[in-house]
Parts: C-alpha cells; structure tokens; sequence
C-alpha cells in the first residue's frame, strides 16, 4: 500500500517535471511539417522579455513581419518583445533577428537558424521571412510567460505548390469584415497565400459597383432563406449585406500584410440573379426577375446577345480591378443553363455575327460562351490580368491562357494541364469544407452533403499519377471551397474549416514522400492549442476518430 503510494507519488513528480520541463521548451515539428530540421551542437536559446525582434532599417515590410512576430509571440507567451531597425546584419547576440538573403532558393522559402546566441529567421522576399515566422510561432509553447527554451536547429522550408488557396463564400450567407480579417488570420498561421473570395451570386451581389448602385441596393437582399435543406421553403426574412469599396480595400491590405492575395470572383454568365433583379435588361426575357431564396442553378443567365451586357461586365470589371490588385480575377463560368441562350433571338444572332459552328460534343450555346469568356478574358489581360474559370470552361473552347479550377472531379484538372492550362485542383470531393466532415452525420451541424474526413483531405494528391512529366507544372495549386449555403456565422465557419485547414496545409507544402498520416496527427494536437487560445471553434472528433469514412451506426 506505502510502496503503491510512493509509486505514485513519484510517478506524479515524474510526469510534472517532464511535462514543465517540455512545455517552455519550443518544437519545430509544427503543422506544416518544415521540409528540414537538422540539430545544430550549441545550447538552447532562450528567449525572453530582453530578446528584440531585429529587422532590416527602412525596409517596411520588414518591419511588419518584425511587428507580427512580436504580436504572436506575446499572444502564445505573454513574452513581450521589442523591434529595432537595424542597419547592418551583424549577429546581436540574444535576438531574433529577420533578414533577407538573396541565396535562398524560392520566393516564399525559409531558413530559421537558432543557436544558443539568437534567431535568424531569412527569405529571399519579406513574403518568406513571414512564412518562418509562422513556423517560429507554431513552434512556441502556448501559455508560457516567462522563459522559452528553443533547440538549437536549423529549420528550413519551401512550399510544393505557389498557390495555396482557400475559398469563402460570401454570398448564400453574408459574413461581416471582422470575420473575413478572421479567415485571413487562419490562413495565415497556416501558410496559405490565396483567398477566393466569391462576391456574386444568385441569393446576392456583395460587392459595391459605384456604376451600378442598384447592384448591391437591389441585389444584394433576398425575401428570405431556404429552411432546412434546400426546397422552395423559406423563412421569409429579407437577408443581405454587401461590402462597401472602402472596406474591400481595408480587407485587400489587411491580407496584403499577411502576405495573402485576394480573388475576387465575379461568376459569370450564371449565378447572375443577383445582377439581374437589379438590372432586368441584362437578361433574355427582361424578367422580372427576383433575388434567390433557394440554392441551385437557375436557367436565368446574362444575355450575352446584347453588347449592353459586355459593357455592363467590363465596367463592372474596372471598379473590380480597381480594388483588387491581384494579377488573377476569377470569372465563374460554372454551372450555366444555355436554355435561354436557345430561345433568345439576339444570343442566336451573336452566334451567327461571330462566326460560330458546332462541334461533337459542343454545342453552338457552349461554344458561345466560350466566345463570351474571350471577350472578357481579352478585356482583363489589356489590363494585365490573367483569368480563373471553374472546369465547365474546358467544354468552350477558351484559350489556354485561362487557369481552371478543377472541382467537378480531378479529372476535369488533368485534362485542363494535358491541354496546356494552369490548373488549381479543388474537386468538390476532398476538397469541399462545405460537405460533412464524416459518413455518421446525425450529430454534426447541417452540412451540404458529400463526406470528406480529415484523411480524405490529407490523402489527396493534386497531381495525378498518370500526368505526362511535361504537363505536371501546369498543376498550381490546391484549394479548398467554403460553400455557405447552410453555414451562417463565424463559428460555423471554424467548424468547417478546422482541423481539415490543417491537413490542406501540408499537402499544400510538402512533397508526397514526407506527408505521413499518422506524423500529422501527432503533431495536430499543438496546432489545435492555437485554436483554442484564439477561441477558434474546431471538430475536435476529428482528432480522435479514424476511419468516418465508413459509415457507423
Ligand atoms: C457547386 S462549385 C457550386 C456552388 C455550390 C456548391 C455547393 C461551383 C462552381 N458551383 O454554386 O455552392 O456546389 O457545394
């Protein structure tokens, strides 16, 4: 009895000064994995409220990313830490000091160099130094406030794919500017660096067009929402909201800083109902036509026979441009109905006037929007923009010089690079937070549909296997789409996204032969203490259970 107590009390002491002497102690297996971490023989650097955050004198960015880290580090620490301009980039022993290096390979690359006398954190671009300090972060232990112990190691690491993307809907449900700022902060702790943000659709028009105030004053509320899963039912509430140009810009800067590049996705010919309740004349039949209280697709279109419609488009592209910088503006091209474009006298006239004859396979109403597409594509890149479509473009005949979003499947992206266009991968199975999170849905929140667990995401592999060596670069990328017709605030958001954000992470950065399920799952947890002390709401059954891809009882 004596000798089981000791045990135990001696147990006990064990676990607390293994568990305090691991806890101030920093872990640079972090979520992602960085591609290298190699020991170097030199104490531990500790870091303390003495520590300053060094960064290059004059150099703005710089700067940022030296004001960010000190930011994090309080938030996980309580440790506060000074910046200071410097202007050479002598060692300054008992630092953390940011610096740009030209010999680093790759613009969003790496290396973080801790020994007993300070930190470096270098990139080659101040867009790298702030992908370090992500992992510097993610390595910190939460809570800590007096002293952290960081291993002496060399840490670097250099993104697989440069586009790394996650996709909010603002549109079926309208979130305010703090919860968009909110995404950008989950994107950022997880290295990502492209928001397609989807500002138009049938159930609203979201964002303000100085040209066309109806857009957002008309367009952008609804008689009501579905109720439950999608029917005609709805609650009959009027529902809506739209961001002003000025906080669009608020928005662009503040993903700017975070080394984010926001695009903006204005869908096109379809999904339109909120543009044309505003604007009748843009369509076929003139309407009236009213703002969407369902989801779906409607066989309601722009009428591209007009030129009005074109000019309409291209001015609304002006302002567009105006407020987004990014060199890609993504213009839909999904999911649209030609039925009307059949009927329409003026669409059959275009068709006629531009030259157009039927393939196998294309009909003369797909191949005008093909047409379409050009026009607007021919617009943009006067403008120097490049163009995003989804994959139902690669049935119309558009330039190569458009990128496509595969998300009917992986197929329609293979087929997209075989072709010769860049191609972001972002098929609606794995690659869609707004399907369950599991096959045993009776005890999660009301999702779309569809089943894509954790595994799912983290199994996926955005290159196919068969892509001939010639055509695999034109794979860019890999996304994951937040559909929001049944998630209707913040924390449904998180639950969404969270932890499958993280396993998106790292088949984002790292090369197929070091992602390893199990390694991830075990690293999960200490990321998953950065959700909770930012309160972020996250499936946490998804930390535990294996296998919700089988159906369970
Ligand atoms: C398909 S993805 C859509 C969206 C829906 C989504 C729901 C795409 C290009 N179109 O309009 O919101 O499915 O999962």
């Amino acid at each position: 009895m004596k000798k089981s107590v000791l045990i135990t009390l001696a147990m006990a002491f064990f676990v607390s000064i293994t568990s305090t002497a691991q806890s101030n102690r920093a872990d640079y297996r972090v979520v992602p994995l960085p591609s290298a971490i190699n020991g170097i023989k030199s104490n531990d650097f500790k870091l303390t409220e003495q520590s300053l955050v060094n960064y290059p004198k004059g150099n703005r960015d710089m700067e940022r990313n030296a004001m960010m880290l000190s930011g994090y580090v309080e938030e996980m620490t309580g440790i506060h830490l000074s910046t200071r301009p410097c202007s050479d980039t002598k060692e300054r022993p008992g630092n953390i000091t940011l610096m740009l290096d030209e010999t680093i390979n790759g613009d969003e690359a790496y290396t973080i160099t801790v020994t007993a006398k300070g930190v470096e954190i270098s990139g080659k671009t101040p867009a790298g130094v702030f992908q370090g300090i992500q992992t510097l972060r993610k390595s910190l232990p939460v809570g800590i406030t007096s002293v952290v112990n960081l291993p002496a190691a060399q840490v670097s690491s250099s993104p697989r794919f440069g586009y790394r993307g996650m996709h909010l809907d603002c549109v079926r449900h309208f979130f305010p500017v703090s919860t968009v700022k909110h995404y950008i902060d989950m994107m950022a702790l997880h290295g990502m660096n492209r928001l397609h943000w989807h500002l138009t659709d049938d159930q609203g028009w979201r964002v303000e067009i100085k040209q066309y105030p109806r857009l957002t004053e008309v367009g952008g509320w609804r008689k009501g929402t579905v109720l439950g899963h999608n029917s005609p039912v709805n609650d009959g509430i009027r529902y809506g909201g739209y961001y002003t140009q000025e906080e669009i810009r608020d928005i662009v800067s503040y993903a700017a800083e975070r080394y984010i590049d926001i695009i903006p996705e204005i869908d096109m010919p379809g999904h339109m109902l909120g543009a044309l309740t505003a604007y009748p004349e843009l369509g076929c039949t003139g309407g009236p036509y009213e703002v969407w209280c369902q989801w779906g697709v409607t066989d309601d279109i722009l009428c591209v026979g007009k030129d009005q419609t074109l000019q309409f488009v291209k001015n609304v592209l002006d302002e567009v441009m105006q407020m987004f910088p990014s060199e890609y503006i993504h213009i839909g091209g999904d999911e649209s109905p030609r039925v009307r474009w059949q009927e329409c006298p003026l669409c059959q006239q275009r068709i006629k006037q531009v030259g157009i004859v039927a393939e196998q396979g294309k009909s003369p109403e797909a191949l005008l929007q093909g047409w379409f597409t050009g026009e607007i594509q021919k617009y943009l890149s006067q403008h120097g923009k490049r163009i995003i479509g989804w994959d139902e473009l690669l049935g119309c005949n558009v330039s190569t010089s458009a990128t496509i979003m595969s998300w009917t499947g992986a197929e329609p992206g293979a087929k997209g690079a075989k072709l010769g266009h860049d191609v972001i991968m972002t098929p609606n199975t794995p690659m869609y937070f707004d399907h369950y999170q599991t096959k045993s849905t009776w005890n999660e929140p009301m999702a779309f549909g569809g089943c894509a667990t954790l595994k799912m995401v983290y199994d996926f592999e955005p290159v196919a296997a068969d892509l001939p060596a010639d055509k695999r670069h034109h794979i860019i990328g890999a996304q994951a789409n937040l559909w929001t017709e049944y998630v209707t605030c913040e924390p449904q958001i998180d639950y969404q996204v969270l932890p499958r954000m993280a396993a998106l992470a790292e088949l984002q950065w790292l090369q197929p032969d070091q992602k390893d399920y199990n390694d991830f799952k075990a690293r999960l947890p200490r990321l998953v203490e950065i959700y909770k002390l930012y309160n972020w709401t996250y499936r946490a059954k998804s930390l535990v259970l294996e296998n919700e891809d089988k159906p369970q009882n």
